[in-house]
């Protein structure tokens, strides 16, 4: 796996290296020069044998095919989940530690000379921090491998079991590493969210390094055996697509949240729930205050910014079934199920609260700025105090911001 930089343009990483917190910088330059140094040493030690040159060949042959056939998925993609590891792990099963670095590098270097250069969206110095990350994996697998071989050929056991389960431990040693760095990024990149990978993601990963053992134990026998590892690696591959867009059908670019159309259909899913079980819900519409007043002081780039701390600040701020949404431009609309009138207005006042209490550094021309001082104007509607259709309570929500717009702002004006 790697590590989600931002979601749907939620984060914050800037282009550059330099821009990242400088605990990250260290950490990505501490990855990377271990991974070359080891790389290096492992050069000088391993002695590979003629088959395991061959086999190398053959793993970085279809590595390339398999990179050229999902060239174009890999284009439309935005979000990059890709198969390196199906590679880096068949190498890691077979080859000596140095052919596995140098496979890996083949690999992300032909990647990002074909696919992600052009696209723009994926800065240099990510991708060699990946590749770094994908070959310590890797090491760490190989390493599992030969200690694996070893006490299997110290106790003569040279069953085909004893093999497997070296392999399979290998797989998990390199699931473990690859995690526990992508844990640590997220950690010192300030992206809490970020370390949450969720099961469908650990279940991709794990079909891969399946895969990616059943290429490298072919690789042994035939180069004509890895070819058949191809096909069921293109249509993972496009698997992955087709739920990114899913995923991206109901998530507004810019800050990650629900778009219009998607917060619409939880909220008509949650109404018809009310109306049978007789509970009350409220929806929130919040517009933010001068907000053409950051984008004038600081800027539309830190007006983005601003955009999605604030939606990040309403992730955090409500629970797992609340859906938070934007509306367009500055406004945002937040569901809130299953609470009382009083429940309801008390949150409408805590993301006030919360709002006026961000202090966000942006990047404008004139160097970093600290944007603080934010307030936002908030309408309240209750189902079913305030009506009973969505467009009623939108209604009334949106009434209550103009409302508080004109009593002078930063304020919750209730049903
Ligand atoms: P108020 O709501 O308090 O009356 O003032 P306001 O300045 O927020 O006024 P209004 O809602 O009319 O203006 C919204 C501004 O939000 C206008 C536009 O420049 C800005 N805006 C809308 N969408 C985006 C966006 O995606 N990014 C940025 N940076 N700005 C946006
Ligand atoms: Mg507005
Ligand atoms: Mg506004």
């Amino acid at each position: 796996m790697r590590f989600r930089w931002r979601r749907a343009g939620g984060g914050d990483s800037g282009p550059t290296l330099w821009r990242q917190p400088p605990a990250l910088v260290g950490y990505f330059l501490a990855t990377e020069v271990i991974a070359a140094a080891s790389t290096v040493v492992f050069a000088l030690l391993d002695q590979p044998s003629g088959a395991e040159w061959r086999q190398f060949l053959v793993l970085c042959g279809l590595a390339l095919f398999q990179a050229e056939a999902s060239r174009t998925i890999e284009r439309v993609r935005r979000i990059h989940v890709n198969m390196i590891s199906v590679w880096g792990f068949a190498g890691a099963v077979v080859l000596p530690w140095s052919l596995v670095g140098v496979l890996i590098v083949v690999a992300e270097v032909h990647l990002w000379v074909r696919v992600w250069r052009g696209m723009g969206n994926r800065p240099a110095y990510r991708v060699v921090f990946s590749t770094a990350m994908f070959m310590l994996s890797a090491f760490a697998g190989t390493g599992v491998m030969r200690v694996g071989n070893g006490v299997l050929s110290f106790y003569g056991w040279s069953g085909e079991g004893g093999k497997a389960v070296v392999i399979a431990l290998a797989a998990l040693t390199f699931l473990v590493v690859n995690s526990a760095m992508v844990f640590v990024a997220a950690s010192l990149h300030r992206r809490p969210e970020a370390r949450l990978v969720s099961r469908a993601e650990y279940a991709l990963e794990a079909a891969t390094l399946c895969l990616g053992a059943l290429a490298g134990l072919a690789a042994t026998q035939s180069a004509f055996y890895v070819a058949l590892v191809v096909p069921p690696v293109l249509v993972l591959h496009r698997e992955v697509l087709v739920k990114q867009f899913q995923d991206l059908a109901v998530i507004d670019h810019k800050t990650g949240l629900l778009n219009v159309a998607a917060w619409y259909d939880r909220a008509r899913r949650q109404l018809a729930r009310a109306v049978r079980d007789g509970t009350s819900f409220g929806v929130l519409m919040i517009d933010l205050d001068h907000f053409k007043h950051v984008n004038d002081t600081f800027g539309h780039l830190a007006g983005d910014e601003v955009l999605k701390a604030i939606a990040r600040l309403l992730e955090n701020e409500i629970r797992k079934h609340d859906a938070a949404g934007r509306f367009g431009g500055e406004e945002f609309a937040v569901l809130v199920p299953d609470s009382t009138p009083p429940e309801i207005l008390a949150i409408a006042e805590r993301l006030r609260t919360r709002i006026t209490e961000l202090t966000l550094p942006v990047p404008t021309d004139t160097g970093p700025h600290t944007v603080a001082n934010l307030s936002a104007s908030i309408g309240v509607a209750v189902y079913p105090l305030s009506g009973a259709t969505l467009e009623q309570l939108l209604l009334v929500a949106d009434r209550g911001v103009y409302t508080a717009k004109a009593n002078g702002r930063d304020q919750v004006v209730g049903p």
